[in-house]
């Protein structure tokens, strides 16, 4: 099961859904500049994963295309939500990706012609993470709270578990090669996590 994979790497993940960043949102107390450049970033970040999201609708059973589409549905709305919230910021959307959100979106790219099971296992651990780091540090400040209820609401959570069964069942019939790099690709995940929320402290080093 790919929830096992969170015990066995406990360390790699605890590293990817447990930050200062995201305790300073929770007391309110994050630098603006920092949570801006993780706003911007992320955005980058939602459209490589959108177009990975579109690649496992051309792959997956026929099964498992309505949560898929369920969570392109709420991509649209977070892509909007994102333009949304740079405006009010006075931010501009045109900039660079940062070095971890090119290495993060070329993650996702290099998994395009991948097995369904291994693009279903990443997709899924690319969701729980952010499902998991936005409710560890508990109810957090305005304007924090709408970020932390994004990813944290008990809707989020249900599709994040139906995202695990279906990469189960996928991984359930591959290889164990296809297995171990499934496993493997949950690591760099985590990751890539780690260095995301670092990249929003300090931009210059990540
Ligand atoms: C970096 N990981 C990152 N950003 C996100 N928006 C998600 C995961 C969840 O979609």
């Amino acid at each position: 099961m790919v929830t096992d994979w969170i015990e066995q790497q406990a360390d790699a993940w605890r590293r990817a859904v447990m930050h200062p960043f995201l305790d300073q949102c929770a007391d309110g107390s994050i630098d603006a500049g920092a949570f801006n450049r993780w706003l911007i970033q992320d955005r980058l970040f939602v459209i490589g994963f959108t177009r990975f999201a579109a690649r496992l609708v051309q792959t997956c059973p026929v099964s498992h295309l309505d949560t898929l589409l369920g969570g392109m549905a709420a991509l649209k709305d977070e892509l909007l939500w994102f333009e949304v919230k740079a405006a009010e910021r006075g931010l501009m959307l045109a900039s660079e990706p940062l070095p971890a959100c090119v290495e993060y979106c070329a993650l996702m790219r290099g998994l395009h012609e991948a097995p369904y099971a291994v693009q279903a296992a990443a997709f899924w651990a690319i969701e729980r993470a952010y499902n998991e780091a936005w409710q560890r540090p508990g109810p957090m400040k305005p304007p924090y709270d709408e970020f932390a209820d994004r990813w944290g609401n008990a809707a989020f959570s249900a599709y994040v578990k139906q995202l695990a069964s279906q990469a189960d069942e996928a991984l359930a019939a591959a290889d164990p090669a296809t297995v171990q790099s499934a496993r493997a690709i949950f690591l760099n995940v985590a990751g890539l996590e780690e260095r995301f929320w670092q990249m929003a402290f300090a931009a210059a080093s990540s």
